[in-house]
């Protein structure tokens, strides 16, 4: 997925942080009195030019989030398989090099460590840059990683993807039905409060399981005050609107069955202010079936419109934060300009003064009487 309005987005953002840096370079500004409080303007558009958007995407285990997210990205970067695998939240973001590393989501510092009867993690990044290939069932995944007391797990990647290009994470989740530290694990990444307004949330739903507790679970927590934006951002889809059920042999028509499905899942959502679900199907769209690829570029389609939403937002306030330095560097312009127009005032009268001040010599008591002198000389 190429996201293009985000992408021009991030452009205008770099383009208002190198403007503010070019007009106080220009004016100097870091040599006028109260420097630092021009400066933080310019920091709030640097902030804001270089946070993150995050594209989390959440369900059930087995909904096909690991599936969608190597859709979106273009390639086998999460394992994929039939059972689920207990693995940490997983985050993608843009590097020019491939890197792999796994930590605590709350800390700067990754570092690499071994993956317990699987892979060393430079070996795990070698997989993921694709220097074996990684079929389903296997490949990358420990068999339950052990959760520790402390932060949250976090596998957290780079990589060079026109996706994350323009400052999206995208987070792949372990299931929401899973462990209760998954699902905390979850909610907190979610709902800390400095990301709310970052988040578009990508919930998966199942075809073939239909809508089951822990999502109506999760859809009540964006009820929650406070959670309105993630609710607003969210984009629900429909997944596996395809023939074959993968839990049973069942042969059903289950695209045929789709739109039933996604009447009664909307009817059921609306209780949550939720008002679309959108069918998928990544088995067919992989297979290139033209409907597949078409709801795909529309889900596609609605992914970039979140993000540009997001983007749009920070947009706003980074040029507010331009105006609002504009505004203070007039200011102290005109009250420089107004100082000096009255040093001028002072200087011309001055002047004035010093024109129609009698001469030294006529000053001179004795000079009244001389004959000689500037003010003979001139008459
Ligand atoms: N039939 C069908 N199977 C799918 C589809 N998307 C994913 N799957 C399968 O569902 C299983 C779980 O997928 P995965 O992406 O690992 O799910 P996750 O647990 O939500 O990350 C895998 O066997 C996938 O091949 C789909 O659109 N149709
Ligand atoms: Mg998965």
């Amino acid at each position: 997925m190429e996201p293009t309005r985000t992408r021009e987005q991030q452009h205008g953002l770099a383009d208002l942080s190198s403007f503010a840096h070019e007009l106080v370079e220009e004016l100097e500004v870091d040599s006028w009195p109260g420097a630092e409080s021009y400066r933080e303007h310019v920091n709030v558009i640097d902030t804001l030019a270089c946070e993150k958007d995050q594209l989390v995407v959440v369900g059930c285990g087995n909904a096909g989030k690991s599936s969608f997210c190597n859709q979106l990205l273009g390639e086998k970067l999460w394992p994929v398989t039939k059972c689920c695998l207990g693995l940490p939240l997983c985050e993608a973001c843009y590097g020019s090099e491939r890197f792999f590393s796994a930590g605590a989501s709350n800390t700067e510092e990754f570092s690499f460590y071994a993956i317990e009867g699987i892979a060393s993690a430079p070996e795990v990044a070698s997989d993921m840059a694709g220097t074996s290939s990684t079929t389903e069932g296997e490949g990358l995944a420990p068999q339950q990683q052990e959760q520790e007391e402390g932060p949250e797990p976090l596998w957290h990647v780079q990589l060079p993807s026109p996706l994350l290009e323009p400052g999206i994470v995208l987070v792949d989740t372990p299931g929401f039905d899973g462990k209760v530290e998954c699902r905390k694990a979850i909610e907190n990444y979610l709902f800390s409060a400095p990301r709310l307004s970052e988040v578009v949330v990508v919930y998966l739903i199942d075809a073939n399981r239909g809508i089951s507790w822990p999502d109506r679970d999760f859809f009540q927590l964006l009820l929650q005050p406070g959670c309105g934006q993630v609710a607003l951002q969210m984009i629900l889809l429909l997944n596996k609107c395809d023939g074959r059920s993968t839990c049973n042999d069942e042969e059903e028509d289950q695209r045929m069955e789709c739109p039933r499905i996604l009447a009664e899942i909307e009817s059921e959502l609306s209780k949550y202010s939720i008002t679309q679900v959108l069918p998928l199907s990544l088995k067919e769209a992989r297979q290139g079936v033209p409907e597949a690829l078409q709801e795909l570029a529309v889900i596609e389609a609605k992914i970039d419109g979140a993000l540009a939403a997001l983007k749009s937002e920070r947009i706003k306030l980074g040029k507010g934060q331009l105006a609002d330095l504009i505004r203070k560097i007039g200011d102290t312009l005109e009250a420089e300009h107004d100082k000096h127009r009255q040093l001028l005032r002072v200087a011309r009268r001055l002047d004035e003064a010093t024109c129609n001040r009698p001469s030294w010599t006529e000053m001179r008591p004795e000079g009244r009487s001389s004959s000689g002198g500037p003010a003979q000389a001139a008459g």
